[in-house]
């Protein structure tokens, strides 16, 4: 019998720290051995000349989300992690989201029957808090952080999400009391809504208006203020989805001062702009409209700069799948609305990893392990999966990505999510994942997806290993 189950040979591997030659031995679903010459294995990947990074952990994208009706998101458990796989993500944290008056139990109760059964690659989950009563803060949060799901958003926007900053101090000090991750979603909630009312009073409702209701000055004042209160608290924070200059500013201007402020940033910023959501009205610019709006091209060299120098800790999708031309989607009840009334959200679970590989890593703008942190093994770390994922080494999940380099126009049918267009349609790619492994099976062959029954596994989050250790702090 072989040592082995599987052995990748030849590897050029790559971690976020090295790269370096080597066989990958792999027995039980984990990395076993790592070295020159391994024993014969009962499968073999001839990975000669070939880059291998571990599979991709996608730390920010939103599956089966429920939503307000008619609106429903495009992409669940099935189709959005084996679009995942196919792009060379392996690991998935979507979010659990609370309603109002909904206990958080609840919530994830709903979200563990959405996702089993379903999902292609591993997934665990955040939290999102939308309602923190007492019972919530007091038992629910700490029983749910003990349990492995150790980091939760707040929303400082939107009607059916937002807290006040009373509340977003409550949950923060939940955070600090227990080691876990919070993540915010910084924009000023009252700045858009005067400004989207005065835009509406102008009948300048048309996609693109989106962008005007959501200049930088409501992320910048949004991201100074959850810094405030993170530093009040004494806690550290993660500004989610980074758009330009402004938040930017304001996180250096933090950590300047010591703060712990963690960052991401998504493809978005670096590969749209705000011209995508139209020149003129026409409605094609809904499939854009996200939230924070992408900027301009001055923007995405300031994301760039972030990604190398250490500003952005996480790279992330922020999947929010909605179908254009669809009454469930884009076009609510079928009809073309006001920007207010568009659903929020781009797909790209399955693009994340390809886009950043081709032009940042072959496009000389990243290094190779600097891709590997930021999509997969700062990510990991941020939310308590690491050494288990995200890395190349002895004791890892065999999650790996053999890339293959070669360039190709992306167009929509080459995805494998139920989405009816993306975004980077006609972007020039250099790469595209050629196997990926998970659990030391091949998920996708560079042509084919394979399924198996039960595949994806529900991971509990220890405490970040990024978060300092405080004293009487479960660790
Ligand atoms: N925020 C997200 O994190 N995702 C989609 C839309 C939004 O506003
Ligand atoms: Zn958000
Ligand atoms: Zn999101």
């Amino acid at each position: 019998m072989s040592t082995f189950n599987l052995v990748v040979r030849n590897a050029r591997v790559a971690t976020a720290a090295d790269t370096f030659s080597a066989d990958i031995g792999i027995q039980a679903g984990r990395i076993v051995q790592l070295g020159h010459g391994l024993a014969k294995g009962a499968r073999e990947i001839d990975a000669a000349g070939r880059v291998v990074t571990p599979g991709g952990v996608d730390a920010h994208c939103h599956l089966d989300q429920p939503m307000a009706p008619p609106v429903r998101m495009a992409d669940d458990f099935d189709t959005g992690t084996r679009a995942a796989a196919c792009g060379g993500t392996t690991t998935v944290i979507p979010f659990a989201a609370q309603e109002k008056g909904q206990s958080l139990r609840a919530a994830v109760a709903d979200y563990h029957q959405r996702a089993e059964g379903k999902a292609h690659v591993d997934y665990a989950f955040h939290l999102i808090v939308s309602d923190p009563t007492p019972q919530v803060l007091e038992e629910e949060l700490p029983a749910l952080i003990r349990e492995g799901y150790t980091s939760f958003k707040i929303y400082m926007t939107y009607d059916d999400l937002k807290l006040g900053d009373g509340q977003i101090l409550d949950v923060l000090a939940v955070a600090r009391q227990h080691g876990a991750m919070a993540m915010i979603h910084a924009e000023n909630a009252d700045c858009i809504e005067w400004l989207t009312k005065r835009l509406e009073a102008a009948g300048r409702t048309a996609p693109r208006f989106h962008a005007h209701s959501r200049p930088m000055l409501v992320e910048r004042e949004a991201t100074h203020r959850a810094i405030a209160l993170a530093e009040l608290v004494d806690v550290p924070i993660l500004i989610v989805h980074v758009s330009g200059r402004e938040a930017v500013e304001q996180i250096r201007w933090a950590r300047a001062h010591g703060l712990s402020i963690f960052a991401e940033t998504c493809p978005q910023y670096l590969f749209l702009t705000a011209a995508d959501l139209g020149l003129d009205d026409s409605y094609l610019g809904a499939r854009c409209v996200c939230s924070p709006p992408p900027r301009d091209k001055s923007n995405q060299e300031v994301i760039w700069a972030g990604l190398n120098d250490g500003l952005f800790t996480v790279f992330s999708s922020d999947h929010a799948p909605f179908r254009y031309d669809d009454p469930q989607g884009k076009k609510p009840g079928g009809e073309e609305v006001a920007f207010r009334h568009i659903p929020n959200g781009i797909p790209g679970i399955e693009t994340r990893m390809p886009l950043l590989y081709s032009e940042g890593v072959l496009g000389g703008r990243m290094t190779l392990n600097r891709f590997v942190e930021l999509t997969a093994t700062n990510p990991a770390k941020t939310y308590g999966l690491h050494p288990r994922k995200g890395t190349i080494a002895v004791g890892s999940d065999a999650d790996l990505v053999v890339w293959d380099e070669r360039e190709f126009v992306l167009s929509n049918h080459h995805l494998h999510h139920n989405v009816d267009y993306t975004p980077y349609a006609g972007q020039r790619l250099r790469a595209w994942p050629g196997l990926t492994l998970i659990g030391g099976e091949v998920v996708w062959d560079g042509k084919d997806f394979h399924p198996r029954a039960g595949r994806g596994r529900f991971l509990t989050c220890e405490t970040p290993s990024i978060l300092p250790r405080r004293a009487g702090v479960a660790a």
